[in-house]
This record gives structure tokens, sequence and C-alpha cells, in this order.
């Protein structure tokens, strides 16, 4: 098995029922099992204007499936929740990242690794942390060393 990490972001059709419910789905992912999921966040677009607030968490997922070959379930998943690709950015019902896998680094035109943004984003590293305070991002070092560059990133824990 490998280890993996996945971002959950959805930002349209209630978005927290969108993510509790796709959290559901990953648990039916083959050759998986779900590690470990962080609390729901509710954050602030990035990169975008004019779009409602996301609802985005971080799942561990151990895998026996290949990099790509989790990309493809993860893209079905997200299909199964209606997610239209009309234009990039788009609102989206469902948006599953694949963050990390092991410490493989990949660039290829469909999947690179880590996730060229993730570092980036609030929304990916603080609840990152939450399951995983120790992470590295290869080519990145400590996830929490990025945690001051993104710091003016709004985002709101979501208590149960
Ligand atoms: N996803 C993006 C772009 N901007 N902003 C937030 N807050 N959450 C996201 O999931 C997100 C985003 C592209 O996938
Ligand atoms: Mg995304
Ligand atoms: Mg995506």
């Amino acid at each position: 098995m490998h280890l993996a990490y996945v971002a959950l972001g959805a930002n349209l059709a209630d978005p927290v029922a969108q993510v509790r419910a796709a959290i559901e789905a990953l648990t039916r992912l083959p050759d998986s099992r779900v590690r470990c999921v962080s609390s729901l966040y509710r954050t602030a677009p990035v990169g975008i204007r004019g779009q409602p607030d996301f609802i985005n968490a971080v799942a561990a997922i151990d895998t026996g499936l290949t990099p790509h070959a989790l990309l493809s379930a993860l893209f079905e998943v997200e299909s199964q929740f209606g997610r239209r690709r009309d234009f990039h950015h788009a609102p989206r019902t469902l948006d599953l990242d694949l963050l990390l896998y092991e410490e493989q680094i990949i660039d290829s035109p469909r999947l690179q690794l880590p996730h060229p943004r993730m570092h980036l984003r609030a929304f990916v590293v603080a609840p990152l942390l939450e399951i995983d305070a120790g992470c590295r991002i290869p080519g990145r070092g400590r996830a929490a060393a990025w945690l001051p560059a993104v710091s003016m990133q709004h985002i709101e824990r979501i208590t149960p």
C-alpha cells in the first residue's frame, strides 16, 4: 500500500453535503482505504473572483493503485458528483485533487506530483497539517513552513 493525500473542494449545491458525500465515496475507491480525514473548512476563493466560498478538506488514503490509476478513480468520482468542466476554475460541485503520493515527483501533462500549487493554498496546507503535522512536500520542505506564506488567505474550520 502507498500513502496518498487528496484535497476535496466544493462551492456549489450545498458544498458541506457534497464534501461529506465525497468522503463516503472515497471509502469505496478500489484497492484503497481512507486512513483519516481533516475537519471541513470554509474558505474564501483563491485565484478566482465572484464565486461562493468553498468547503475544503484533505484525506489521507492508503492505496494499492498507481498514481495514474488513483487519478482516474478520482475523476470518476468527480463525474459521479455531476462535475462539469465548463471552463477553467468554473464553480464546481466537487473537485478532487491528488496532492501527494508517497515521495513521488511526477511531471506529466496529465498529472503533476506534488500538486504544483498546494503549498500556496491555505485551504490545502491547514487541513493537511491537521492530519499530518510533520508532512513534507517533496521539493518544498516541511508543509508547516508554508503557513506564513498563506496566512492572509481566509479559512475557518467548521466545528462538527
Ligand atoms: N480551488 C481552486 C481555485 N481556488 N479556492 C478555494 N478556497 N478552495 C478551492 O478548492 C479552490 C480555490 C481550483 O481548483
Ligand atoms: Mg483544484
Ligand atoms: Mg482538480
